[in-house]
């Protein structure tokens, strides 16, 4: 847990022993403990240097043992006791330091960053903040404003910048740990009492308040209802304040209201959600960790619209050569210059040189004969799909893995027309490709297991979250997108406003409400999804039955709007009104209020009031309601994954752990209550019906969202 060295006949070393990420456990806190107190009580030990196994200098707290009470000697006495020591202690920062491994750091009278060293204080990302000593010593020594930006942000920086603010004293490309015993050895003789930072005056702006309320107001608005970061800035202020005795009191009192919180634990539920999506298995056993990804070197995309362009970029800009395929020279070259600008623009912001020699465009798919994967992403059009698929299984060699990026088609049907059905899978990647993190990996029932490592590996590799998922219409994200959206629109059939229903879900925490973020994606795209599917267009009686379609209720308001021209932002008009075509200033418009009384009054719909907690309740129910259904027709492995798919694709709050996350803090209980109240208001709403693993779950004393899996497990997979 620690190693403790004596090198250079005078240096205790002590190194870090917990991987991956040394973090700090209440072993490795014991281990420290005991290492320190014989460094400082051996009389031949004149320094210590403390480093990392394995060029990592240290994650932090351990996050795992959050969840249990407080075991083995607490950090603050410990780091404490390393500042006001008499033998002065140099950090070697290799890879990582960060929270308790950055306050750690800080404790030390000297540190040494190697260049690709990142430091950080992330606490405020897991819903607390930095407990052991980071809020008050940080603004010593960097000052308020930079001390502020950090800890309320989270963000990592590196080591220059680092070296920039002071906080450490020499950045090197050699090994840290050498270069800092060296180092150790020329600082015995120097007195210590100006490197112990808790004995630093803060330096206080002379417009304190107006600083701090400037950057609550900008916290308020990022982070709607987050507690966390206005915490951090109260800490902060402690620091400015109050002598560091009393300010580090204040500290762990903040901690203390923080580190029980229900957003601490969907913060710290994320976190570790994140990292289990990526662990994909197979009903053959088949997995992350025994599947062998193919090496990509080259891709092809077909079709340069919205989604083909941005595809485009994320491949390019981690060194895939790309062929770029359009049905016409017009359209190729519009999108060539898209994607070209794109690069530029996305390279210039990284600091990087534009990749545009890995680019090639053309018509012919005839191109693509040695390339190792495509991407398709032609119009949402199955009889289209499958023509370019059976073309792309004449062209490509034998090996090329074939991907198409549906948002909800039949993955095996294309399959189907494909001499290679075992290498063909979805990549189903989100609007702005190059910018959203998610990607839904579509495992078809004769997807390999090698086809779909190699698709996960890509999406890792483009810096995408990906999630593997069964095949079924809408999958995961899109699937559960239908009752969510249906709630709404049924909402405002009773009585909300576009407005009112938005405001509830932005509230609650959704960087966007539905309606908002229906007029960004574009109203049309589903209305020509239902006209193709027979629930509307010139064939369906909307009198007869009214307000029913395939033997459910139907809610024909959207169809109504895209009548109007009305497609969203980009026609200047959707659910609401903006300044011109392409605006994103969205206002209220009364046409839609005529709309919405003149349907009211034609169906004898008496409008009612209804309150932010019945659109929250049902609009998320819901939502969470199919995705118990996912996990019981086994499209999604785990609730995480599911989770992890609305956190990162649909602006699902992160402090509220994702839909099904939400549901188990409400309580299953409440939720299956809730549901089958409003299942009995509205019969007619199949997806309001409680699933039977919700049920199931109650039943069983509604366990924790991290053991639902062993109630599922009996369940048929479709991944
Ligand atoms: N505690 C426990 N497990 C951790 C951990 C941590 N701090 N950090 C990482 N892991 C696990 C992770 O779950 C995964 O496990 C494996 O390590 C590899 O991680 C007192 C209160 C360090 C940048 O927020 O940001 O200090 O999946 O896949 O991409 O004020 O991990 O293999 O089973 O992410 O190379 C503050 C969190 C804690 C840092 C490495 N510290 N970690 O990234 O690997 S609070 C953090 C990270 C605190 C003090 C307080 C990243 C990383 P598994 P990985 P990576
Ligand atoms: P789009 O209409 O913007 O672009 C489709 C492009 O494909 C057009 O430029 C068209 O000219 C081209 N094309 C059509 N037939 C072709 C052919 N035979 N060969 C080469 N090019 C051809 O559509 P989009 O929004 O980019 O969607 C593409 C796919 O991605 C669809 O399957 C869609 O469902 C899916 N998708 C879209 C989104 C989204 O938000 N737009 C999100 C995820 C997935």
């Amino acid at each position: 847990m620690a190693r403790y060295e004596l090198v250079k006949r005078s240096v205790a070393l002590i190194t870090l022993t917990n991987p991956p990420v040394n973090a700090l456990s209440s072993a490795v806190r014991h281990a420290m403990a005991k290492s320190m107190e014989q460094a400082l009580n051996d009389p031949k030990v004149t320094a210590v240097v403390i480093c990392g196994e394995n060029g990592r200098f240290c994650g932090g707290a351990d996050i795992r043992e959050f969840a249990g009470p407080l075991r083995g000697p607490p950090l603050v006495p410990l780091l404490d006791a390393i500042e006001a020591g008499e033998k002065p202690v140099v950090a070697a920062i290799e890879g990582v330091a960060l929270g308790g491994g950055f306050e750690l750091a800080l404790v030390c009278h000297y540190c040494i960053a190697h260049f690709k060293a990142r430091l950080g204080l992330p606490e405020v990302t897991l819903g607390i903040l930095p407990a052991a000593g980071g809020t008050q010593r940080l603004p010593r020594l960097i000052g308020i404003p930079a001390a502020l930006e950090l800890i309320t942000t989270g963000r990592h920086i590196s080591a220059q910048e680092a070296l920039k603010l002071g906080i450490v004293d020499q950045v090197t490309e050699q090994n840290a740990c050498e270069v800092a015993v060296e180092f150790a050895l020329r600082a015995v003789a120097k007195p210590l009492s100006s490197r112990r930072v808790s004995m630093l005056t803060t330096p206080c702006p002379p417009d304190l308040d107006a600083l701090l309320e400037v950057v609550t107001m900008e916290v308020k608005k990022k982070a709607r209802g987050v507690m966390a970061p206005l915490a951090c800035i109260q800490a902060v202020r402690a620091a400015a304040t109050m002598p560091y005795s009393k300010g580090i009191k204040r500290e762990s009192e903040l901690m203390a209201t923080l580190f029980n919180s229900g957003q601490a634990r969907a913060l710290q539920y994320c976190f570790f959600a994140q990292r289990t999506a990526g662990k994909w298995t197979l009903p053959s056993g088949a997995q992350w960790n025994n599947s062998k990804p193919r090496e990509i070197r080259s891709a092809a995309i077909i079709g340069l619209g919205t989604m083909g362009r941005g595809i485009v970029v994320s491949l390019a800009r981690v060194g895939i050569s790309v062929i770029a395929v359009e049905s016409e020279k017009k359209l190729l070259e519009t999108g060539k210059q898209m994607v070209i600008g794109m690069l530029e623009r996305d390279a210039k912001r990284r600091g990087v040189s534009a990749s545009l020699n890995l680019l090639k465009f053309t018509l012919s798919l005839q191109d693509l004969k040695d390339v190792d994967l495509v991407i398709e992403a032609v119009f949402e059009d199955m009889a289209l799909k499958k023509r370019v698929f059976q073309e792309l299984s004449k062209v490509c060699r034998p090996a090329t893995l074939l991907c198409t990026n549906t948002s909800g088609l039949d993955v095996d049907a294309l399959a189907g027309v494909t001499d290679r059905p075992h290498l063909v899978v979805g990549m189903h990647f989100f609007s702005p490709a190059h910018v959203m993190k998610l990607l839904e990996v579509v495992c078809g029932p004769r997807s390999s297991s090698e086809t779909i490592a190699t698709a996960m590996s890509l999406g890792k590799r483009m810096g995408k979250v990906s999630v593997a998922v069964g095949n079924c219409p809408g999958f995961v994200g899109n699937r559960m997108l239908k009752p969510y959206m249906d709630q709404a629109t049924f909402l405002l059939e009773e009585g909300a406003t576009p407005e009112q229903i938005d405001k509830a879900l932005e509230d609650f925490g959704f960087a966007m409400g539905v309606f908002r973020m229906s007029d960004l994606a574009g109203l049309d795209v589903g209305w020509r999804i239902r006209k193709e599917s027979g629930l509307t267009g010139p064939d369906v009686d909307p009198k007869n039955p009214p307000r029913r379609r395939h033997g459910r209720r139907y809610c024909p308001i959207p169809d109504m709007v895209c009548e109007q021209g009305r497609f969203g932002q980009k026609t200047g008009r959707g659910w609401y009104m903006y300044d011109k075509p392409g605006g994103t200033n969205a206002k209220p418009d009364p046409l839609i209020q005529n709309l919405l009384e003149m349907y009211r009054s034609r169906y004898a719909i008496q409008p009612r009031n209804i309150s932010d907690q019945e659109i929250i309740e049902r609009c998320l129910f819901a939502l969470a309601n199919e995705g118990f259904r996912i996990l019981e027709d086994g499209i999604a492995a785990r609730p995480e994954d599911i989770d992890v798919i609305y956190l990162f694709g649909y602006g699902f709050p992160r402090h509220r752990g994702g839909p099904m996350f939400y549901a188990s803090m409400v309580g299953l209980e409440r939720v299956l209550e809730r549901l089958e109240h409003y299942h009995q208001a509205h019969p007619d709403v199949p997806h309001l019906e409680p699933s039977p693993l919700l049920k199931k779950l109650v039943a069983c004393g509604s366990p924790s969202v991290q053991t639902w899996r062993e109630h599922i497990k009996t369940m048929h997979s479709h991944l």
